[in-house]
């Protein structure tokens, strides 16, 4: 509701000035969406988005976003990395944190909305706060559950393979991000930026999301196992392997 108001005052501003948008009192600051597609294989993201590099040297639009080291990027098995997902929506990269505090920092901020999709082997909770490192007011707060193998479609390439949207909206300008006790858990992909509703399977290649039940699935470990997120790198360093 709020980002539908505010595109019309955008257009027509002169017909809110003193209207119902009193309460709105932080610029709305533009919609970012990351996907992280052209980020490396298991590598760290840092400077990806903010005109550097991730830890492979591959660099995305500048959006003076920078991660912290423990913030990686995955590509799917299926698209020649080690990830061990399916569906996501925007293939073929996606985020995680593998250890530490899993706190994004967005030092310029940002209003309105934030959301995203994951896929998580654990129930958590992610914090928004107005401060940098988690610190500040608590702006929003958005609850996951252990959904990343519920529902798939059958066929599904990769053990992480329900990719769920979750968002919220705020007043304030939110500038950290705690995702809390997904470290190793939890994939996350079109994380949004002043939007309660993140991107949908926008520019993704049709052949990246269809599953034809003609291929066989490889094999991507025991039914149970959550070896993308759930063991280190050395499950995350489980390639999946192509039938002769
Ligand atoms: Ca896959
Ligand atoms: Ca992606």
């Amino acid at each position: 509701m709020l980002k539908k108001s505010l595109s019309t005052l955008l257009s027509v501003p002169f017909i809110v000035a003193g209207g119902l948008l009193g309460s709105v009192s932080a610029s709305a600051t533009p919609t970012i969406v990351l996907n992280f597609e052209g980020a490396g294989d298991q590598a760290q993201l840092l400077g990806f988005y903010n005109s550097g590099t991730d830890s492979q040297g591959n660099s995305g639009v500048d959006y003076d976003i920078q991660f912290s080291s423990n913030a990686l990027s995955i590509i799917d098995g299926d698209a020649g990395g080690s990830g061990n997902f399916a569906n996501a929506p925007s293939p073929n990269t996606i985020m995680f944190f593998l250890s530490g505090s899993a706190i994004l920092n967005y030092t310029p901020g940002f209003t309105t909305g934030f959301s995203f999709y994951y896929s998580s082997a654990t129930a958590a909770t992610v914090n928004v706060y107005n401060e940098l490192g988690a610190t500040g007011n608590l702006l929003a707060s958005l609850d996951l559950t252990a959904q990343y193998n519920q529902n798939c479609p059958s066929g599904s390439k990769g053990a992480f393979c329900n990719w769920t949207s979750v968002g919220a909206t705020f007043s304030g300008v939110a500038k950290s991000i705690d995702f809390g006790g997904t470290v190793d858990k939890t994939g996350y992909d079109d994380i949004t930026f002043s939007s309660a509703i993140p991107a949908f399977r926008s520019a993704i290649p049709a052949s990246n999301v269809t599953i034809s039940p003609d291929e066989e699935p490889t094999r991507i470990g025991e039914p149970a196992s959550t070896a993308l997120f759930g063991v280190g790198l050395a499950g995350l360093g489980f390639i999946r392997r192509r039938r002769a």
